[in-house]
């Protein structure tokens, strides 16, 4: 099948939430050599992008936009296994924390920048959804993470981000990590202002930014 029509064959699946399709174009865009990334990216995306239009225009409700999440998560069960397996194998570059914060259950864009770290040589420890200021900390202290990555999809969690960047600041910890913050709400300018050291707006970006904060230069693979 051709690329273009096999990635707006996903999107359409996504859109329709249906699963088992979802998860059957994944791997049949692996077989025909499409890079994993490039398959969520121009096929996954585009389509769960879509059904957040038609939730916001009411034409979906909660019901379409679950089973589209549930569709796009097959997918990317599929894909990521393939990223994981090309990854790099080598002595982690630096540990991340990463999670979506407290109030907010939107998974599916955290877990993509977990995966491409961890390809990249990142040891990644990924706390889930809803998380809490406590378990943000403990965490960083008990792996003596490098850096510390918050992901928020609301406008009403957002601010959350803050709160935990405060709590590092009183317990001393803020100089012992770099704070990196995405989601579709963030911008770079927010970041500024709740004080994170770096903002990314896709899986890409982010590893962009986590080595620049970190210094690593870009490697020859
Ligand atoms: C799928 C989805 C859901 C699923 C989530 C399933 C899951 N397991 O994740 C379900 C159905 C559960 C859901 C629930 C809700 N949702 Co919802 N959801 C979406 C939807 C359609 C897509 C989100 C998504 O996965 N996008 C794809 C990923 C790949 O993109 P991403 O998350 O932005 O991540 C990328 C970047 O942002 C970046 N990134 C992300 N995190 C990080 C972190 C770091 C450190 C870095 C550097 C980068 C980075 O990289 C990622 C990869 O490219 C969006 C619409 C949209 N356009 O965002 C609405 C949306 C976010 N949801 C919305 C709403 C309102 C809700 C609910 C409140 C609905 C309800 N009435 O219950 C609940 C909230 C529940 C809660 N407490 O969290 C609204 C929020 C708008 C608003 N003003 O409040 C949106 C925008 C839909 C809309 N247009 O109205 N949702």
């Amino acid at each position: 099948m051709e690329r273009t029509e096999l990635f707006s064959k996903m999107q359409q699946a996504v859109i329709d939430g249906e699963a088992e399709q979802v998860e059957s174009l994944a791997r049949q865009a692996l077989e025909q050599g499409i890079e994993p990334l490039e398959a969520i990216n121009q096929g996954l995306i585009p389509g769960i992008t879509e059904v957040g239009r038609r939730f916001e225009r009411k034409e979906y409700f909660l019901p379409e936009l679950m089973m589209a999440a549930e569709a796009m998560k097959k997918g990317m069960a599929v894909l990521e296994r393939a990223i994981a397996e090309r990854g790099i194998k080598r002595e982690a570059l630096a540990t991340i924390v990463m999670g979506t914060v407290k109030g907010d259950i939107h998974d599916i864009g955290k877990s993509i920048v977990a995966t491409l770290l961890s390809a990249h040589g990142f040891d990644v420890v990924d706390l889930g959804v809803d998380v809490p200021v406590e378990k943000f900390l403990e965490s960083v202290l008990a792996h003596n993470a490098q850096v510390l990555g918050m992901s928020a999809l609301l406008p009403t969690t957002m601010p959350y981000m803050r709160r935990v960047i405060e709590a590092l600041e009183e317990r001393g910890l803020r100089e012992k990590v770099k704070v990196v913050v995405g989601g579709a709400p963030v911008t770079p300018a927010y970041a500024k202002q709740i004080g994170a050291d770096g903002y990314g707006d896709d899986a890409v970006a982010a590893v962009r930014v986590v080595r620049e904060l970190l210094g690593i230069k870009e490697q020859a693979q």
